[in-house]
């Protein structure tokens, strides 16, 4: 192929260039004019418009990598909660003025606009967020980064509440098309499942395998105001011409159709993040089918420019988002082996220095296993090559020196193979027998993964383990979310915070300055308000801006404690309607997040926290003193409104539970003070932004062990407190649930009589303390504000460009690429 010098527009960013786009692509990429285009039309030209002034950038940049034979990093994770990108996108190019201008002379309403895209949904929750946020840091820093995932045709579900429960609806994302997606239909592999191996002339074949194809679909990710972008390539299954050719042979056709749906199921749906691992056999084909094709994928990409495969682990470093990629190891190694005739040791060698893996969890229920008998249905190649890994490894650990390993009982421990009952592989384990690296992501986190569940590898692996803690980009949830306190703070300090969180410190230089507190509570109001006309047209409820916002958002889940902060909303009432001549500060408590959808107890808790706002809101006694809200459908739009108003940031989980949280911090970035526990990240927020700036309250990770080593009572607790008696008998006796008494007795025994396991009535009474010196500290209202902007003012060392710059330097061992601009 010869490269002739294609002749292309350098696209301009005036508002006229713009509009001219806009006109073009309405015309020749939507295939409508002026009077017929509806807003979604004018919302696809306007994308494609933009993305083809990513486009170039990103040729670029790809032909820079390409020259400097640059090492790429491959993050590879089941989810990118990316949101939407039309915003941040105009945000990244810094033409959202001219753009608004631009669709303005065309009589379009680019607010409106905004609203219409659709989130790409493709995550849970926080490790999903997490992979975006990174992906942002990523470009914004020139390193060349590829994500790698799957194209669900559903993300996470919609959640509406009716009646005040959870029903969930799919959503279908890519109903109207997704213009910011390039589909790539030359670049497909083979993914193979199924069959059986043998031994022919000294390798291995897998054969009689049933085959899916991965095709992949591109999307340019921007860095911030920079010529730097990078890629996310998600995989969509393709049914394999051979499969239904052969039924139709036969005159089968709805069957070759058939056989056509099923095997494209693997891409079809996100799984949700339940409370324990669901051992399900689609999950782990998606989770083969994605990393077989990256890894595919990725060899050929060195290929192309080394001819042998000695400088691999030079070029390539393959991360690890949690185990659910883990399959990649064995898959890679398969490669090189059966596939590339590597010798076995080589092979290994360069396994060992390519990947790394980031743990998000310490709870022993939620680690990755899976069924050998499952595996060996499914991928009896990768099974093989698992027990080989593992009886090399165990080799090594049997034959060291130090004290206590070789004992059986250890060996027994350490193995990848779990024999008690049934046999199960542990993918936990898989990943730090092969990885360099393995990381935490809070401090607390970190230290604890190395005490607790992973001990007996940190005792033999002392050097692989290490804390990256977790961080967020600022562009998304600071400029691009709180555009009235960005404003104000790109009036006091300059904008390069944008680049730069730690340019948020000099917001401390006018700490003090009575006018700059002014503009700083008015920017919050500004954003309290706009959630607010959001609440009212929903649910018809007035709501007082100048009450403290409260606000818990986040899934679902017994270990971050909904329920310590349901009780204390109770109390609140009870309190309230026992006097409610006291001059109470007026509270809007907000709740948002989904539960899975199997996870019972987690819908349970919604419907009593909708059950006890119906109460509360409509009590004539109360009033304004206390609103309850549940805000449905959390995920990265609603945050984008929710957060820039909060005042009170919960985060209130079980010390020793929460690996990092990362809503922790959009919050205190956006001037929330937090309400927490020593837990994940809050230690460190904490000491960021100063101990007389944040509610510190409850039993340490240390103090919760020491409790439940000393057995745990918890009847004797709600025996002895009045207030926290009197809620939970309201809570067992259906004073919420007038119609159903029952509903929730359940809640009642659980945390009463069925041990309590995440101490929520330990933690209680220190929680209602703690909410009563918020209540003091808000009507001091200078002294609030000031503590409102110590928590921006600390927030730098919580940009997610903080934490891939570690990644890149202490790990991945990449640099920027130079693009030039
Ligand atoms: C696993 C198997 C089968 C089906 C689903 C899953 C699954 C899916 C998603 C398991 C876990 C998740 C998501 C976990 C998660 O979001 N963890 C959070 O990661 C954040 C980023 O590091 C941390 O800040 C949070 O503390 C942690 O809970």
């Amino acid at each position: 192929m010869t490269a002739v010098g294609l002749e292309f527009d350098q696209l301009k960013s005036s508002a006229d260039a713009l509009r001219r786009s806009v006109s073009n692509r309405l015309m020749y990429g939507v295939g409508k004019d002026a009077v017929t285009a509806r807003p979604q039309d004018w919302l696809h030209a306007a994308a494609l418009a933009v993305r083809d002034r990513l486009v170039e950038r990103w040729m670029v940049t790809t032909r820079r990598q390409y020259d400097q034979d640059a090492k790429r990093v491959y993050y590879l994770s089941m989810e990118f909660l990316i949101g939407r990108t039309f915003s941040n996108a105009l945000l990244a190019l810094g033409i959202h003025d001219a753009m608004k201008e631009a669709l303005a002379s065309l009589g379009v309403d680019m607010d409106a606009l905004i609203d219409l895209e659709p989130d790409a949904a493709l995550g849970n929750g926080g490790l999903g967020r997490l992979a975006a946020c990174f992906l942002d840091s990523m470009a914004t820093l020139g390193i060349p980064g590829f994500g790698y995932g799957i194209r669900y045709d559903y993300g996470m579900f919609r959640q509406q509440i009716v009646n005040g429960e959870q029903v969930e609806e799919p959503d279908y994302w890519l109903r109207s098309g997704n213009p910011w997606e390039f589909p790539r239909p030359e670049v497909q592999y083979p993914v193979h499942f199924g069959g059986r191996t043998v031994q022919r002339n000294g390798t291995v074949e897998w054969i009689e395998t049933h085959t899916v194809n991965a095709m992949a679909y591109d999307t340019i990710i921007p860095g911030y105001a920079t010529s730097a972008t990078n890629t996310l390539r998600l995989w969509s299954a393709r049914a394999c011409e051979e499969l239904d050719l052969s039924a139709f042979n036969q005159g089968d056709y709805q069957r070759a159709v058939e056989a056509r749906n099923l095997s494209e199921n693997v891409s079809r749906l996100l799984y949700p993040d339940d409370s324990t691992m669901a051992g399900r056999e689609l999950r782990l084909r998606q989770e083969y089918f994605f990393v077989s094709a990256t890894m595919q994928d990725l060899i050929r990409r060195y290929l192309r420019t080394h001819s042998t495969f000695g400088r691999f682990s030079d070029k390539v470093a393959v991360h690890l988002n949690d185990t659910h990629p883990v399959l990649a190891i064995p898959e890679l190694i398969r490669l090189l082996v059966d596939v590339h005739h590597m010798p076995w040791d080589e092979a290994m060698g360069h396994i060992k220095r390519v990947f790394s893996y980031t743990n998000h969890t310490l709870m022993p229920e939620a680690l990755e296993t899976w069924d050998v008998e499952l595996l060996s249905r499914l991928l009896p190649r990768h099974l093989e090559i698992i027990f080989d890994i593992n009886a090399a490894f165990l080799r090594e650990a049997s034959e060291s020196k130090e004290k206590g390993v070789h004992d059986l009982d250890f060996i027994r421990r350490i193995s990848l193979v779990d024999e008690y009952g049934q046999r199960r592989v542990r993918m936990a384990y898989l990943a730090i027998v092969a990885s360099h690296t393995v990381n935490g992501v809070s401090k607390l986190h970190s230290q604890l993964m190395t005490r607790h569940i992973f001990a007996d590898f940190a005792r033999l692996f002392p050097e692989r383990f290490t804390n990256v803690t977790n961080g967020i980009t600022p562009r998304r949830w600071l400029a691009q979310a709180s555009p009235p306190l960005a404003r104000l703070v790109d009036e006091t300090i300059g904008t390069q915070w944008r680049k730069d969180l730690f340019e948020l410190g000099a917001l401390r230089k006018v700490a003090g300055d009575a006018a700059f507190e002014e503009a700083f509570r008015a920017a919050k109001r500004e954003n309290k308000v706009r959630l607010i006309q959001r609440m009212t047209a929903r649910t018809g409820l007035a709501f007082n801006p100048d009450a403290l916002f409260d606000m818990q958002v986040k899934r679902m889940h017994e270990y971050k404690r909904q329920l310590l902060n349901v009780l204390h909303v109770i109390t609140r009432y009870n309190r309230i309607v026992q006097a409610p001549e006291r001059d109470w500060v007026p509270r809007v408590v907000l709740f948002a997040g989904k539960a899975a959808s199997a996870y019972r107890m987690a819908k349970t808790i919604i419907r009593l926290i909708n059950d006890v706002a119906e109460k509360v809101n409509h009590d004539p006694v109360v009033g304004d003193r206390l609103k309850v809200v549940f805000v449905p459908n959390y995920g990265v739009s609603v945050a984008e409104v929710v957060i820039p108003a909060a005042d009170l940031s919960e985060q209130i989980s079980t010390a020793g539970t929460e690996a990092s949280g990362t809503g922790n911090m959009k919050l205190a970035l956006n001037g929330a003070l937090t309400m927490g526990t020593l837990d994940g990240a809050n230690i460190e927020i904490g000491e960021a932004v100063g101990a007389d700036n944040i509610f510190i309250f409850g039993n340490t990770a240390d103090q919760v062990d020491a409790l439940r080593g000393a057995g745990y009572r918890p009847r004797q607790i709600y025996e002895e407190n009045a207030g926290l008696r009197m809620a939970l008998d309201q809570i067992r006796r259906g004073f919420f649930a007038p119609d159903d008494p029952a509903r929730y007795q359940e809640i009642f025994h659980t945390l009463v009589d069925w041990g309590d396991h995440y101490m929520v009535l330990a933690d209680y009474a220190a929680f209602v303390q703690a909410q009563e010196a918020a209540d003091r500290r808000f009507v001091d209202v200078r002294s609030w504000t000031a503590s409102a902007i110590e928590n921006v003012a600390g927030m730098g060392m919580f940009s997610s460009d903080r934490a891939i710059a570690e990644y890149a330097r202490e790990i991945w061992h990449t640099k920027p690429v130079d693009t030039g601009r």
